[in-house]
């Protein structure tokens, strides 16, 4: 009995603890007896409040209200109850989909990565697995390879880059996210490079989901830093708040002139005139988002490089899916085809290793 009005009430809560004040459910469990708990809501001014002192019943009317309220607002929750979060930050996320820590990463670590980017670009050496990508514009140019790499991807068997992943710092918010239970999906350090006047390193505004054949979407995060200060001259993210309760967009190469690099896809019908937010940092400040929040990154209108490391982390509980006839599908296509010149193989047989 006690299990069945628990449940029977967490979604009601769920949209409460949303809309008010984040206490959270398992407090409420924690902290109240089955009974308590259904007389601990009540509603006033059509605003909810929670009381746990002196119970008060609840009406036939609040709890017409209160059903029809958790079917019109779908629970929906976007981060877990850790005691990490500040009531605001968890608010601020749970509407817009992404959160800025500040100062999260020392300037030791940063740089520290640095050097290991320098040591890659360099050849120095030559981490298993690691995609390092380079500029479309500049491959055949003489310059030197800091000048003319602007990834490094999935540097997993990389120590030096991939102690970013463990700091405990960073997975002390990841799990607000995913849970404790954490698995580092994909990594990228970027090198934005200064604008080659075809503006190849433009990032069309996309969701990351659209690269990610698992879910639950809501369990996975990036975790973004920025290795040096990022605003609008330096091409810094830009992100379309609350896109991240939207559902996943069919997307493609952009229709822009010249020349745009591999797999930089972005969504297909975007509207160039949506209210964007330009998301400045400062070295070290770190932007956690969810994979479906609507994001992108201008041009590098400097003569420096605009470097950022980041990790998508994912809940060990998020399961693979098949994406045949979705709107994923195009993009399994393609990095079959990649893989495929890659390793020159006639056929290529993907399978997931578990
Ligand atoms: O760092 C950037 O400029 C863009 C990064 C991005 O869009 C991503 O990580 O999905």
């Amino acid at each position: 009995m006690h299990t069945v009005l628990i449940n029977a009430y967490e979604s009601v809560l769920r949209t409460v603890c949303i809309g008010t004040d984040f206490l959270s459910v398992s407090q409420l469990k924690r902290n109240t007896r089955p009974l308590q708990l259904i007389f601990a809501i009540f509603i006033c001014d059509s605003h909810f409040y929670i009381s746990f002192t002196s119970p008060p019943l609840p009406t036939p009317g609040f709890l017409l209200k209160a059903f029809f309220l958790s079917l019109a607002s779908p629970t929906r929750v976007y981060t877990l109850d850790n005691d990490v979060l500040t009531t605001e930050q968890r608010q601020f996320y749970e509407e817009n989909g992404y959160l800025i820590i500040k100062k999260l990463v020392s300037d030791e670590d940063i740089e520290r990565f640095r050097k290991e980017f320098v040591r890659i670009c360099n050849k120095e050496v030559n981490p298993l697995g690691a995609m390092i990508m380079k500029d479309e514009m500049l491959r055949s140019q003489s310059v030197l390879p800091e000048k003319v790499v602007n990834k490094v991807q999935d540097f997993q068997e990389d120590e030096e880059l991939f102690r970013y992943c463990t700091l405990p710092q960073v997975l002390k918010y990841v799990e607000c996210f995913t849970g404790p239970n954490i698995m580092a999906m994909h990594t990228m350090l970027i090198n934005k490079l200064p604008d080659s006047d075809k503006q190849t390193f433009r990032h069309p505004m996309h969701q990351d989901l659209h690269y990610f054949p698992f879910r639950p979407a809501d369990r996975i995060v990036c975790s973004w830093t920025a290795m040096e200060r990022t605003d609008r001259n330096n091409g810094c993210l830009a992100v379309l708040p609350g896109t991240h309760k939207e559902s996943l967009k069919p997307h493609g190469y952009p229709e822009w002139e010249g020349i745009v690099n591999k797999l930089f896809h972005g969504i297909l019908d975007y509207d160039e005139n949506s209210p964007r937010v330009h998301v400045i940092m400062e070295k070290g400040d770190t932007v956690f988002f969810h994979p479906l929040l609507i994001h992108g990154s201008g041009v590098n209108k400097t003569s420096g490089f605009r470097k950022s490391i980041s990790c998508h982390f994912a809940s060990s509980e998020c399961y693979y899916i098949d994406v045949k006839n979705t709107v994923q599908e195009d993009l399994e296509k393609e990095t079959v085809e990649i893989a495929r010149r890659k390793f020159n193989a006639s056929s290529l047989d993907l399978k997931v290793r578990l």
